[in-house]
């Protein structure tokens, strides 16, 4: 068993979470895993081909950032981790599930399966099968809205948000440290959010970088970088509405490596036999989910029926969402070079 970091402290009631609030969390987190549970099942009977990672258990990573963020106006930058990212942005769980069919009713029309889920509407920029692709990207899109507001006076970039989410074998890569750079020299309005789950498929990342803290190499660059508890949700909205205040206010990124673990293997082709039998019960037994339904009852913000009322309205959702997917058409295959470039919309 890889040993355990020490987590950073967070007393809760400081994060003033209202019953509304509470509920919305509750209900993003219950959406990205009763939709990868589905998936799982849908993957296992045939109906997707080709790669499938899953998010379960880093649940509270993208609804703590996404959900401290205005989905639909900020920016969200993905990996191939990517259904449970575009469902918090705001993207409908049919058309990502359309999308893994591969059905022409998918946020990508189809063309991008798992690992490629798009949304102009909701600023979805994009999920990546290659490690770390992501974050030229965002830095790129962080840079426009800077560049937008400031050089050409656009108010509707006024004080746009970038997101980019990926994992800590990423944060090894060349691209993370010239992305950094960048950003703090630009000062430009983007959060990078590493997933630490520990694991790179089956390299842990205690074995693979040189200091295991990810949010410290934030620090060379004269940014700020923090450390979070990636399986309590009101930890991690609270440290990401600090890094989107100070984006916002023009002062700049913010690292945040959130300690989290996934609950499966690597994707759905992983028999998952590398990490120990103890890791993972001493990781399942610290839930997002199950945590923020305890944090909501104890504390009267929501009853156990309003929670479970969630829950069934979500399980139909999916339901529909399989549904709607089952029943929409393959893309045409005379279609098959229509997207290819910007101007065949
Ligand atoms: C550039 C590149 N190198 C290698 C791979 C093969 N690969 C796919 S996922 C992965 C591990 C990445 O781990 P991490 O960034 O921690 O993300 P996680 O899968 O844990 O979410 C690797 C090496 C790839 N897709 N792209």
């Amino acid at each position: 068993m890889v040993q355990e970091r020490a987590l950073p402290t967070f007393v809760a009631t400081s994060s003033e979470i209202t019953p509304d609030v509470g509920l919305r969390l509750y209900e993003d987190m219950i959406l990205g895993r009763y939709f990868e549970d589905k998936c799982a099942e849908m993957y296992y009977r045939g109906k997707m081909f080709g790669f499938v990672h899953l998010y379960n258990g880093q649940e509270a990573v993208s609804t703590g950032v996404i959900q401290a963020m205005r989905p639909g106006e900020d920016y969200v930058c993905s990996t191939y981790r990517d259904h449970v990212h575009a469902l918090s942005a705001g993207v409908p769980a049919k058309e990502v599930m359309a999308e893994l069919f591969g059905k022409a009713t998918g946020c990508s029309k189809g063309r991008g399966g798992s690992m490629h889920m798009f949304s102009h509407e909701h600023k979805l920029l994009g999920g990546y099968a290659f490690v770390a692709e992501g974050i030229p990207v965002a830095t790129g899109a962080a840079f426009q809205t800077k560049y937008r507001r400031e050089a050409l006076k656009d108010e509707n970039y006024a004080d746009q948000v970038t997101a980019c989410f990926f994992g800590d074998g990423a944060a090894n890569n060349g691209q993370f440290f010239e992305c950094l750079n960048m950003a703090a020299l630009w000062k430009l309005p983007i959060i990078y959010v590493v997933e630490n789950n520990k694991w790179a498929i089956g390299m842990a990342h205690d074995r693979a970088t040189s200091d295991p803290q990810i949010y410290k190499k934030a620090h060379a660059f004269g940014m700020a970088g923090v450390e979070v508890d990636g399986m309590d949700v009101l930890a991690v909205r609270a440290v990401a509405k600090e890094a989107v205040e100070r984006a916002r206010a023009g002062e700049g990124p913010t690292v945040i490596e959130a300690l989290t673990y996934r609950f499966r293997g690597h994707s759905l082709a992983d028999p998952d036999e590398l990490r120990s039998k103890e890791e993972k019960e001493f990781w399942f037994s610290r839930d997002p989910i199950k945590k923020l339904a305890n944090y909501l009852t104890e504390h009267n913000l929501a009853t156990e029926s309003e929670l479970k009322e969630i829950e069934r309205k979500i399980s139909q959702l999916i339901d529909e969402a399989v549904k709607f997917a089952e029943e929409s058409p393959e893309p045409a295959a005379n279609e098959l070079y229509r997207f290819v470039f910007a101007e065949d919309q």
